[in-house]
């Protein structure tokens, strides 16, 4: 047992330990009233997306999350993103990317309500971010045929970003950025959602594992040559990625469905 309150009830060699204490952050989170009930639900359809790809960074993923960085190091005005979920799963990494590529931090929800907002840029604040953007009154520009609360962005953010990095998006903004010419980076488990097929760079992997590879990018490239990491950027191409997505998930539920899946257990008493 952990000495943690919380998840005492976890034994530690619980073979879906990793999985189960990932979830107490999000439950933790929307006790806290920062996540979203509906993020909650959100996570649990990422989870089985995780399965099908075997809860690890896939090589077109790993791609991806290269481009990106890559992408992000080259924008005059890059921001990133911020919900619910990924302020519960990963917010000293997401401030720590921001600082490596030099971006903004903007706080975006679905669900927006003014106490969320103010929640979400404390967790940043406390994780090292001195400027948080989108609370309040700073989101007062408006992207224009959005009618969700994703609408409101801040002026001096994701209304003049060049490049913008949604973690765990809603397909209706993805879609809405990119008529306003802006490059969008998804991070979205799902290859087959609308924010994954609309975006520029789509990331499919789990947020838990993407912002921490990014950082690990980040530092390898920041030093880079700019005419190297807009070659890299040039070089890919989202839909041949999506496809290597769904390719890798094919061949592996292939030499599953092959080789069976059922676990092996000791047999019980005696055969007589
Ligand atoms: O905090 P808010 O108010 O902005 O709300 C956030 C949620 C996530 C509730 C909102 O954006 C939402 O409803 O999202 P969707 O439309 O359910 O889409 C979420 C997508 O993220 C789905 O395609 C999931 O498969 C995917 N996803 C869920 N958990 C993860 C994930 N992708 C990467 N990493 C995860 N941990």
């Amino acid at each position: 047992m952990t000495g943690d309150p919380e998840t005492h009830w976890i034994p530690p060699n619980h073979p879906r330990r990793e999985s189960l204490l990932i979830r107490e952050r999000l439950v933790d989170g929307f006790r806290e009233g920062y996540v979203a009930a509906q993020g909650l639900i959100a996570h649990g359809r990422g989870e089985c997306f995780d399965y099908l790809i075997g809860e690890e960074s896939i090589p077109p993923a790993l791609t991806a999350e290269r481009v990106a960085v890559a992408a992000l190091l080259t924008a005059e005005r890059p921001v990133i993103s911020v919900n619910g979920n990924t302020a519960a799963l990963v917010p000293r990494q997401i401030v720590e990317l921001a600082r490596l590529v030099n971006a903004k931090l903007e706080v975006n929800l679905f669900y927006r309500t003014r106490e969320r907002e103010e929640l979400i840029a404390r967790v940043l604040r406390e994780n090292g971010a001195e400027e948080v953007l989108g609370v309040g009154d700073d989101a007062s520009c408006v992207i224009p045929e959005l009618f969700s609360e994703r609408r409101r962005v801040s002026c001096r953010g994701i209304y003049i970003a060049d490049v913008v990095l949604v973690p765990l998006e809603d397909g209706d903004r993805t879609e809405a950025l990119r008529r306003m010419g802006k490059t969008v980076i998804a991070i979205d488990l799902n290859p087959l959602s609308r924010t994954s097929r609309a975006a520029n760079i789509t990331i499919v992997d789990n947020v838990i594992r993407a912002v921490p590879n990014m950082v690990r990018f980040a530092e390898e490239l920041r030093d880079r040559p700019r005419d190297e990491l807009i070659g890299i950027v040039k070089g890919f191409n989202n839909e041949e990625n999506l496809r290597a997505v769904l390719t890798f998930i094919r061949d592996r539920l292939t030499e599953l469905a092959g080789k069976g899946i059922t676990l092996e257990f000791p047999k019980h008493g005696s055969d007589g």
